[in-house]
């Protein structure tokens, strides 16, 4: 299939591309390199260098396609907190844009990748038909994108898949805001020889998927003739692991002199994730990283 992938010069889109050219597609990737670089991008795919409100350039870059990747966002949920009408026409007006110009093309199939921010603070591993709960503005655009999703599933018959990811980690992974995604940060302090922070005592856990198989679960979802359109589907790993676990796996890895200091805890900091991935297991999908090899090799690299 020729596919389009929005945001595809980013962390989880250059992965996602690296996966769809592997598997034997032709990849086309819009980016405005906000915080993606073309040099992520793999020599055999195309880049368009756009926004995705830019109506007439999605509509130009989406013809000839016949399934997207809607990754284009903005995912910092400090910066949705500041700037909640940019949030919103980006991750939202943006996934509308993309909806309507599929619609006008013919591109049969759109992949949105989406949040576990939609359940909020919520209690108990979550699946998806958990209670909806977004706390912040990131997460209400996005689960206003779902809706869109369904909205054009039902409305016009576009294959529109919605996958919530858990957190996402693995190499590419920008490492250099206070915001950056926690092992992002942890292991570029490693292999820095500095000083890590924990916010809080450390004893919060996360559903971490490595990004290898969240690229595994977008093409699943962009190919298979099983997923089901206008349906959310949660890529988590069901595992829970604790920050100082991780500090105690790192610490194994890096040697003694990896160490770490305690500052306050976030305000709003969510206690406990955990992700129950059985509807896209149904699927064939199944976690294959697990997390002392990704530590591994995040900290290695680079
Ligand atoms: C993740 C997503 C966010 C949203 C949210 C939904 C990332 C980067 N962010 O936020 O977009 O989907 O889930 O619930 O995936 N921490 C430290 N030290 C650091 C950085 C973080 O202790 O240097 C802690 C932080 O307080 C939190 C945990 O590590 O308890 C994970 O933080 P994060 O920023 O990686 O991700 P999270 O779960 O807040």
């Amino acid at each position: 299939m020729h596919i389009l992938v929005t945001g595809g010069a980013g962390f989880i889109g250059s992965h996602s591309v690296a996966a769809l050219l592997a598997d034997g597609h032709t990849v086309r990737v819009f980016d405005n390199l906000s915080s993606g670089q073309a040099a992520n991008v793999p020599a055999e795919a195309e880049l368009v260098i756009a926004d995705i409100t830019d109506h007439a350039a999605v509509e130009a870059a989406i013809r000839g396609c016949a399934a997207t990747l809607h990754l284009a966002a903005l995912v910092s949920v400090p910066q949705s907190l500041e700037q909640p009408i940019e949030t919103l026409a980006v991750n939202t007006t943006g996934t509308a844009h993309l909806l309507e110009a599929a619609r006008r093309a013919g591109c049969a199939r759109v992949v949105l990748a989406s949040t576990c921010a939609v359940y909020g603070d919520i209690p108990g591993v979550k699946d998806e038909q958990a209670p909806l709960r977004p706390l912040v503005p990131y997460a209400t655009s996005k689960l206003m994108a779902e809706e869109l999703m369904r909205c054009y599933a039902r409305s016009y018959g576009v294959q529109a898949i919605s996958l919530r990811y858990f957190n996402v980690y693995g190499p590419r992974q920008r490492a250099d805001s206070p915001y950056s995604g926690v092992l992002a940060r942890w292991c570029a302090a490693a292999r820095a020889g500095q000083l890590c922070r924990v916010f809080g005592d450390g004893e919060q856990t996360r559903d971490f998927v490595s990004v290898h198989d969240v690229a595994r679960a977008n093409l699943m979802a962009l190919t298979s003739p099983a997923a089901v359109s206008g349906e959310v589907y949660n890529v988590a790993t069901g595992r829970a692991t604790s920050l100082n676990d991780i500090l105690t796996t790192l610490r194994d890895l890096v040697g003694p002199q990896f160490s770490w200091e305690h500052a306050p805890a976030r305000t709003g900091d969510i206690p406990h994730s955990r992700g129950d991935s059985a509807r896209l297991q149904d699927l064939g999908w199944h976690p294959q990283v697990g997390l002392s090899a990704g530590l591994a090799e995040l900290v290695m690299i680079r």
